[in-house]
């Protein structure tokens, strides 16, 4: 038989030990290992004092079962009020690892930038547009008649040769210049003309500065009264806005079949400013463009009445610019992809 104040001192013991345990406990999770050693239906302190009732003499067990009971209560508050403790301090500290410091300086977003042919191309766009020029896209495929016979370089003329070309078929090619364009425009409209023609070229070339792939932009205008002042003017003006206020510009005599007089057209170095240096080779000007006075016979091929309109064209590489602006010497850069290099480009 055992003795009533025994238990009742039993009582008292694991009372005591669940306060002296719970100063250890550090998170909600051990609160619940720790309250199921007592309070766990089956195997729990406190649920085993019950089963001591058969040990109680008669007239005890009531007063055995009302302690039991009441420590049980005590218990459930107890392990309740710690719980709601620990989990307030489990959230503060969540609260706190995961504060935002709105004040940092945010993490710099990468955008990507565009192509420095897509840059160029855009700029010299925006120039001439403002200048009142008007866009013209052709074709990359052409007919031998467009990018050669119609200006004025028939089968059999030496001129050919200063192109390489890939002929797709003996009449369609991949187009070796944009100046084929300017054909498809004198056709379809009738001066005054102003147009600017930008668009991909091909041409069996490949060293540093060639590739058999690269791109061109023309330019055409067509009125009456126009003359080779009317392309240096314009020219001049050109090239301040892309190359700086201080650009001068000359002209060279030159050759191309389809203008008449031909001009290189050179502008004055931008890097030495003249005086001479790497870029220029010492020269101190730098070739940009072909150009000329369109030639008669091209006009006339048109439908153009050449006695009473005249006009000048013009014709630029995009990546031969490119290469001057950016200090690229070799073209393949502008063609690899290479986020190393195009990175550092972004006008
Ligand atoms: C022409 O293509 C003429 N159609 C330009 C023209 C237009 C003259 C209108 C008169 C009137 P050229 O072959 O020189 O000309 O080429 C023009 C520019 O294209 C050159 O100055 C050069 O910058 C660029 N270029 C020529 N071949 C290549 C190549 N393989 N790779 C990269 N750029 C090239």
């Amino acid at each position: 038989m055992q003795d009533l104040n025994e238990l009742l001192a039993k009582i008292g013991e694991i009372k005591a030990e669940i306060e002296a345990g719970s100063a250890e406990l550090t998170t909600s999770k051990a609160v619940y290992e720790f309250k199921k050693t007592f309070l766990d239906s089956k195997q729990g302190k406190i649920s085993a004092l019950m089963k001591e009732m058969r040990n109680i003499p008669k007239e005890q067990k009531q007063d055995f079962g009302k302690n039991v009971n009441a420590a049980k209560e005590w218990a459930l508050s107890y392990f309740d009020e710690l719980d709601q403790k620990m989990k307030a301090e489990e959230l503060r500290q969540r609260y706190e690892s995961e504060k935002v410091d709105i004040t940092m300086p945010a993490k710099k977003v990468k955008y990507g930038n565009l192509h420095p042919i897509t840059t160029v191309r855009n700029q010299l766009s925006d120039i001439f547009m403002s200048m009142g020029f008007d866009v013209f896209e052709g074709t990359e495929i052409e007919t031998d008649y467009y990018n050669f016979t119609a200006l004025n370089t028939p089968d059999d003329h030496p001129a050919r040769d200063m192109q390489d070309t890939f002929y797709l078929s003996p009449e369609f090619l991949l187009r070796t210049q944009t100046s084929a364009g300017q054909v498809h425009v004198m056709e379809n409209k009738k001066p005054p003309i102003k147009v600017i023609s930008p668009g991909k070229v091909f041409r069996s070339d490949d060293d540093a500065t060639h590739s058999p792939m690269f791109s061109q932009m023309e330019g055409l205008v067509v009125d009456k009264g126009i003359n080779l002042c009317d392309l240096k003017g314009m020219l001049t003006m050109f090239s301040k806005q892309i190359f700086g206020e201080d650009t001068k510009t000359r002209l060279r005599p030159s050759y191309f079949p389809f203008t008449e007089p031909s001009v290189e057209v050179d502008v004055s170095c931008f890097q030495c400013g003249g005086a001479g240096c790497k870029l220029c080779k010492g020269t101190g000007w730098i070739e940009v463009l072909g150009a000329g006075v369109v030639n008669k016979k091209v006009l006339e091929n048109c439908g153009i009445d050449s006695n009473e309109y005249s006009g000048f064209a013009f014709g630029l590489g995009l990546e031969r610019i490119a290469m001057l602006k950016y200090g690229i010497n070799n073209i393949k850069m502008l063609f690899e992809s290479d986020l190393r290099v195009l990175d550092q480009i972004d006008d």
